[in-house]
């Protein structure tokens, strides 16, 4: 009988060696220290023993339970240890892989620009000011000095909503609004915003475009102040070496006018592609307020003058970053706009 114990014992030890789940010991241990078991059958069989044989094989039947027991516990312990392992090779976290990389977008150039400018302008004393983009004809002409039959109304093909009401062609209704409610004061102010013109959109005009005016109105502004004014402007923008100059113009709202060159940054005014050569690039117009608008505005024209200026801003941001197609700016394709990620 402890041949037939020892028979089953290496059974067992060799099917507890490889069984390869907690279930599979399960079973192996039902079948070999269960009720129904070999061992627990054998042992059954030791009342009819003598209690010297009852002794011996009982003390062999508890060594091979006690072998068993141990086999379950010590596979048990092996098959949580493998299974830990495998899950922590499957779980595992290479530190040393370059993270990945978050695209986090960037200002659009158009915006960066309008706030480089606007924070010249603050800089400078001016406020901002704002308004409506529809607009009636008595601010965006009228009160700019540009009645009806005016030959410049039809140089500004604008979109009319209604007779009197239309999309603004310029930001100038802005300071025509502010100097009706200035009372006569001192004003300094900078507008930007959309503007509306009846244009075919091709690679240098919009429909739709963005301007800065700006607008200086006290007792002794004069034309020097408007020439230092741009200059510094001209020169934030676009270098400090920079130089401007005026060439005579023609506006309703400004008498007189000028158109402003600023010398070419790209070859210091020798004459290359950029300036198509002769070394001055034109960027805005300006000139002293006309007498008329401030005069319409309430002011007393004969105490009071101002200067004021339009610049596309659009054409700012082309010259600037070396953009040749202004729907570049409006169209938000990602390859163009990542251009402009970094160096914010
Ligand atoms: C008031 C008085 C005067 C605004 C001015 C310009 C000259 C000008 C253009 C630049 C390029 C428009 O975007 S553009 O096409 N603007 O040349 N604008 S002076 O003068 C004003 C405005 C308001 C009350």
């Amino acid at each position: 009988m402890i041949d037939q114990l020892q028979t089953m014992l290496q059974d067992a030890l060799s099917q507890i060696a490889s069984a390869n789940s907690q279930l599979e010991l399960g079973e192996l241990k039902a079948n070999f220290l269960g009720k129904k078991s070999p061992l627990s059958e054998i042992m059954k069989k030791m009342g009819s023993m003598s209690p010297e044989e009852r002794k011996t094989f009982g003390m062999k039947a508890n060594e091979f339970k006690v072998q068993i027991e141990n086999a379950l516990n010590a596979r048990r312990t092996e098959l949580e240890r493998l299974a830990i392992a495998a899950r922590l090779a499957s779980e595992h976290i290479d530190v040393t892989l370059p993270g990945r990389k978050l695209s986090v977008g960037s200002l659009h150039p158009l915006t960066k620009t309008i706030e480089e400018v606007e924070d010249f302008f603050i800089g400078m004393g001016y406020n901002i000011a704002e308004g409506p983009e529809v607009e009636l004809d008595l601010y965006n002409f009228e009160m700019l000095n540009v009645p009806k039959g005016h030959p410049a109304r039809d140089m500004q093909d604008s979109f009319y909503i209604l007779d009197n009401l239309l999309l603004r062609t310029q930001t100038s209704p802005v300071q025509a609004r502010t100097l009706l409610v200035s009372d006569n004061k001192p004003v300094k102010i900078l507008c930007p915003g959309k503007v509306y013109r009846r244009d075919d959109d091709d690679a240098t005009h919009s429909h739709q475009f963005m301007q800065f005016e700006g607008l200086v109105v006290g007792s002794d502004i004069t034309m020097s102040d408007l020439k230092g004014t741009l200059e510094a402007f001209m020169r934030k923008m676009f270098g400090p070496t920079r130089e401007i100059r005026f060439r005579p113009s023609y506006f309703p709202f400004t008498e007189p006018s000028v158109e402003v060159d600023v010398s070419c940054f790209k070859c210091g005014g020798k004459g290359c592609p950029l300036c198509k050569g002769n070394g001055w690039i034109e960027v805005l117009g300006a000139g002293m307020v006309h007498p008329n608008v401030l005069t319409q505005a309430g002011y007393d024209a004969e105490k009071m003058r101002g200067f004021a200026f339009g610049v596309g801003i659009e054409r700012v941001v082309m010259l600037k970053y070396g953009i040749d197609d202004i729907r570049h700016l409006y169209t938000n394709d990602i390859r163009f706009l990542k251009q402009f990620e970094r160096g914010e």
